[in-house]
């Protein structure tokens, strides 16, 4: 069975960016019949505004049990150093990033699936 699929970005903070691409591409991925659930454990910084938070957006900030039992999307950053710690490298399927300096390591890794790419926001690539 395929494994459900966390949706992740860096352990520090969670800005608009970030939350824009967790909330797209976890839809996405239901839409195309994928279990997916979005988890932080960093803070909202002010970039979410109060009336964005309102929102009912399914979000986790608990780490799960059995950490080995999902694949993992990490939004916004490629820097393995900084993603959530919870997420295992080896299951990372797929990365979305707008930053640079770490597209030859996942190229080698997941090739195609590391989209990074030096363009205004990440969630212009989900
Ligand atoms: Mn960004």
């Amino acid at each position: 069975m395929e494994k459900p699929i966390i949706v992740c970005a860096g352990s520090k903070y969670v800005d608009i960016d970030v939350l824009a691409c967790a909330v797209a591409y976890k839809e996405l991925l239901e839409l195309k019949g994928k279990k997916a659930k979005i988890v932080f454990t960093g803070e909202f910084n002010k970039t979410v505004p109060t009336s964005v938070l309102a929102w009912n957006m399914d979000i986790s900030h608990d780490v799960p049990e059995n950490l080995s039992d999902y694949n993992y999307v990490v939004v916004d950053i490629s820097n393995p150093n900084y993603f959530e710690k919870f997420a295992v490298r080896e299951q990372v399927i797929e990365v979305f990033d707008h930053h640079h300096g770490f597209e030859e390591y996942w190229k080698n890794l997941i090739g195609v699936y590391a989209k990074i790419e030096p363009v205004g926001s990440c969630a212009t690539l989900i």
